[in-house]
Order: structure tokens, then C-alpha cells, then sequence
């Protein structure tokens, strides 16, 4: 069996000794221009060029959870598309979630700020009941965050494209049940995949309809948020803030208005990352899995876009 590795950004002699060490059967080599047939290859933005030249790929492993980045290529007709499905990810990301949202709810910004002003001063406390946090998309990842921010209390509220049941959270769906969802909402949290019906979701329609003094919270893809609609609803008061970890161009230009707004807090990408030992598990686990006939979770839909 041959594995080929290509990864923009990550250094691949960990990646390959990590395969090598989980597929000790498997000869894993670094994807140069004019390689070998292989039978799976490991990518993280690979260029076309891999995925002409490799027309045979029983699968394709995405190393990430988001595949947008892969769907705009011309993918082999026959090759199975598959992403990471958690791989340590759900954990980071409702950490990072949970942070953002009670680092709003509790005023945790103004307090700092009141402090190094040398002010000791108490604000009155917020009701939890009156601050719902919706959560859009219900997926491996928007069900983890859902299940962390129960742990505080917060009323739920989830929207994905199918209907589901999740105790405790008022589930809604599809675009018929969006603007119930939203005005429902005080918090919304973005954990969708970017795909043609998400793409720009998040609007000045879509925020306006938040409850009064809303918060976003983007940790799914930049291409969901309209960022000047964002800043014309933080401009007029309508929302509160935004936490910021995606963003239609990473890094920003340095004039980009987010780098300083005061009522945003901008991260680089970084909620979730991907796990090497994680993701060389589930991977080598699927591949073990795919030899054997048998199915594997996380292969993408390409008709949905995840
Ligand atoms: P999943 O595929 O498991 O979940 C996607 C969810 O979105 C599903 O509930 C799905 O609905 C819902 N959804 C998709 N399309 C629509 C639609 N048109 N309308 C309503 N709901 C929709 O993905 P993950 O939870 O694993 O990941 C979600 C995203 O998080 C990734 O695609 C990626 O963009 C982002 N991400 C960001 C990271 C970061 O560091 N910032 C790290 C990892 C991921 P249904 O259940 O009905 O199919
Ligand atoms: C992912 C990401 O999709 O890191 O996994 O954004």
C-alpha cells in the first residue's frame, strides 16, 4: 500500500514517521510532482496537480474538518473525500466556545478595563435566562459546544439543516425555522461548514434578528460572515460584540478594521487546531477500516459540500 503526504504549512517528517509508525505495511513518502500511483494520500490544501496525477486515490484524507478549501479543485470521480470527524477537536473547540461566551456574559472585558483604571466597582449581575446561546450547525462540533455550554446553564437553542433531538436544546431547522431560531437567540455561535447555502449566512439580516445586544460568535469559516454588515450592526448598537476566529483572509491586511475594533476580539484561526497523534490515529484507523470493506465515518457528501 502507498500513502502520499502533502500538507502547505505542516512539516511533513513528523507526519510521515507518524503514518509509517501506524501502517508499518504501508510505504508513506512525501507527494513530489510525477510520484507513483499511490492508494490514499494525506493533504491539507493540496495543488491540482496532485489530484490529476493521482487519478486512482481510494481516498482522499482531509486534514482538517472543513473541506471548502478542497471543493472548489477537480476532485477523481472516484476517490473518496474524508475528513477529520473530531480528532481532539470537539474538546478545543467547546473550550474555546465556552471561553468566548463567558467572557461576554460576565463582563469579564469591562472588568479588566475597570481595574487597570484602578476602579473597584460591581456591575449588576445578568440573568443566564435571558441570554440564550444558539449554536448553528448540530454537527460533531456544534453537539460537543451544545453539550459543554449546558454544563453553565445557558438556554440552548441549535439549528442545523436536518431536524434533530438534543436534550435540553430547542432544536430548529432548515431555512424555513432560521429567523425563529435567530430571534430566539442572544449568542450565536457559528460552527457550519462554508458551502454554497451557507456561504454569507451571516448578514445584516440574519444578526439583526438576534435578540437586542447580541454577540457573535465565528469560529467556522470567514466566508460565512459579511464583515462590513458586521461593522454597521456593531456601529449601530444592535450587537454587542463578536469573538473572531476566522476570517475571509487570513492573516487580515494590516488596515483591516478588525485588527483594532474595540468590540471585537480577533483570533488567528486557532479554536480548534488539528491534532497530529489524533488525526494520524483516526486516519490510520480508517484506512485499516477501508482495506477491510468496511465504512468509515466523516467521508463527505460532495453533492452538500460536507
Ligand atoms: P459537521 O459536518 O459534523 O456538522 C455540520 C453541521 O452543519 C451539521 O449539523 C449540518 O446539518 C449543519 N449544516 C450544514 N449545512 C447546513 C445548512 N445549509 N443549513 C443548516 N445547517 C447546515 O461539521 P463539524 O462540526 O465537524 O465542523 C463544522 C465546521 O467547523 C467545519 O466545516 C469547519 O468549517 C469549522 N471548523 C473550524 C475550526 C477552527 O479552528 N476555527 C476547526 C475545525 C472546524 P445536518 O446535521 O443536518 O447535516
Ligand atoms: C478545520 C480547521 O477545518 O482547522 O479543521 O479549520
Amino acid at each position: 500500500m502507498r500513502i502520499l503526504f502533502h500538507a502547505a504549512g505542516h512539516k511533513p517528517a513528523p507526519w510521515l514517521e507518524g503514518l509509517e509508525a501506524a501502517l508499518p505495511q504501508a510505504e508513506v513518502a512525501e507527494w513530489v510532482p510525477g510520484a507513483p500511483p499511490a492508494d490514499y494520500a494525506v493533504v491539507w490544501a493540496p495543488p491540482q496537480q496532485l489530484l490529476d496525477e493521482q487519478p486512482r486515490l481510494k481516498a482522499l484524507f482531509n486534514m482538517g474538518a472543513g473541506v471548502d478549501a478542497l471543493m472548489p479543485l477537480r476532485l477523481p470521480a472516484a476517490t473518496q473525500l474524508v475528513r477529520l470527524d473530531d480528532a481532539g477537536m470537539s474538546v478545543q473547540m467547546a473550550e474555546f466556545v465556552c471561553h468566548a461566551v463567558i467572557r461576554h456574559f460576565r463582563e469579564l472585558d469591562g472588568y479588566e478595563a475597570d481595574v487597570r483604571a484602578g476602579k473597584w466597582s460591581f456591575r449588576r449581575p445578568r440573568l443566564r435566562g435571558e441570554w440564550p446561546v444558539g449554536v448553528m450547525g448540530l454537527g460533531v462540533l456544534g453537539t460537543r459546544v451544545a453539550r459543554a455550554l449546558q454544563g453553565f446553564d445557558f438556554p440552548l437553542n441549535g439549528w442545523s439543516r436536518s431536524p434533530k433531538a438534543l436534550a435540553g436544546v430547542r432544536c430548529f431547522a432548515g431555512r424555513g425555522q432560521l429567523d425563529a431560531f435567530l430571534a430566539a437567540s442572544r449568542i450565536l455561535v457559528c460552527l457550519l461548514p462554508l458551502t454554497p447555502d451557507t456561504a454569507d449566512i451571516l448578514n445584516r439580516d440574519t444578526l439583526g434578528r438576534l435578540m437586542p445586544g447580541g454577540y457573535l460568535v465565528n469560529v467556522a469559516r470567514g466566508g460565512h460572515l459579511v464583515e462590513q454588515d458586521l461593522l454597521a450592526l456593531l456601529a449601530q448598537g444592535q450587537l454587542a460584540g463578536a469573538t473572531l476566529d476566522v476570517l475571509r483572509e487570513e492573516p487580515p491586511p494590516p488596515e483591516h478594521p478588525f485588527w483594532r475594533h474595540p468590540k471585537i476580539t480577533l483570533t488567528p484561526h486557532t479554536s480548534a487546531r488539528t491534532l497530529r497523534e489524533e488525526s494520524i490515529a483516526q486516519i490510520a484507523g480508517k484506512i485499516g477500516a477501508m482495506e477491510r470493506g468496511e465504512p468509515v465515518a466523516g467521508v463527505v457528501d460532495r453533492e452538500r459540500g460536507y
